[in-house]
């Protein structure tokens, strides 16, 4: 049976061969060295609330959300120099939240990219500060951004705005938190999609804005990103299982026990086939965006392919 997976990643491989890993690790290393220069060192002696925002935003992610919004628009035509800026602030937003997250009011993590979490590093009031100053951060960088009309910046900023607030990524925590117990899948879904998909909405809407893409196209990549986000979510999810190797996440594991997740309410086979569904649905509503172009694919392939062998999409 031909994987999921292989839609993303056999075809690219042949087509574009090493360049475009290079491309993305170029990227990726334009992207790290701009969030330094937005967030520079705190001098000598160190200033904690500075080093904890640093911690957040420069420790080792795997930059989905910035990398998504560059590459799909080079997919559309557009190399900018306002999607390099607006990148960093998609991943400032998601290393504010990353923060909240950990926090033992929340999710009361130990460990996040391989190190001990931010509240464990700088202390509580130091996390929270920095959060909210990487948050702001991000808009102000936003506000800023040359090479775009004022009417595309104020776009921008009001997606951006949009998509943190009471009907986005704070809805989804709130859900998560005093969802309870046995919610039904579809509830479970809804708040996938507020945690996860809303963040990678904001990236490819962004660069479709930027690109100015028509409208049936950013409606594509919409819903493009809310489909990758839901395979994204459960394949975190199948990671998150006692007995697997935190080495592997570099976060600690067994975190969602007891929570309302898809695996827990479906079990791992129908897991695994919504999984396979939901990148199939990815894949062509992305086709209906940027018809064959591969950057974008190249880097849907590459996460996927590096969930391992605990998301198993030969499953039937
Ligand atoms: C103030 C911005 C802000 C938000 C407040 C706390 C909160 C509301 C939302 C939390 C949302 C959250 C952390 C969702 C989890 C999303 C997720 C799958 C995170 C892991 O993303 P990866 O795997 O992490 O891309 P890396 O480390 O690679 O960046």
């Amino acid at each position: 049976m031909v994987t999921e997976t292989l839609r993303f990643n056999g075809i690219k491989r042949e087509l574009l061969g090493d360049p475009s890993e290079t491309e993305i690790d170029d990227l990726r290393r334009e992207l790290e060295e701009r969030i330094r220069y937005f967030l520079p060192d705190g001098g000598v002696p160190s200033d904690p609330l500075t080093e904890a925002m640093r911690a957040a935003a420069l420790s080792t992610g795997k930059r989905m959300r910035p990398l998504l919004l560059m590459l799909v628009a080079r997919d559309l035509g557009c190399s900018s120099p306002a999607l390099l800026d607006a990148a960093c602030a998609v991943e400032l937003v998601h290393a504010a939240s990353l923060i909240l997250d950990d926090m033992p009011c929340m999710d009361d993590a130990k460990l996040r990219r391989g190190k001990p979490t931010v509240h464990i590093q700088f202390g509580e009031n130091v996390a929270i500060l920095a959060s909210v100053a990487l948050l702001s951060r991000a808009f102000h960088i936003l506000s800023q951004t040359q090479d775009i009309s004022p009417l595309i910046r104020t776009r921008l900023v009001c997606a951006l705005a949009e998509t943190v607030g009471a009907q986005g990524l704070v809805r989804g925590q709130f859900e998560d938190l005093h969802g309870g117990h046995k919610r039904s899948v579809d509830d479970i879904a809804t708040t996938n999609e507020l945690k996860t998909g809303v963040l990678l909405g904001l990236s490819v809407e962004m660069a479709g804005i930027i690109a100015q893409a028509d409208e049936r196209v950013l409606q594509s990549l919409r819903s493009f990103a809310m489909a990758a986000g839901h395979a994204f979510q459960i394949k975190d999810d199948l990671l998150d299982v006692p007995g697997n190797d935190c080495a592997q996440t570099g976060k600690d594991v067994g975190k969602d026990a007891g929570k309302a997740t898809i695996t827990a309410t479906l079990g791992m086979e129908k897991t695994q086939r919504r999984l396979a569904a939901h990148l199939r649905d990815a894949d062509d509503y992305l086709t209906d965006a940027i018809g064959s172009k591969q950057r974008t694919r190249l880097l849907v392939g590459n996460l996927f392919r590096k969930a391992g062998p605990v998301v198993d999409l030969h499953a039937p």
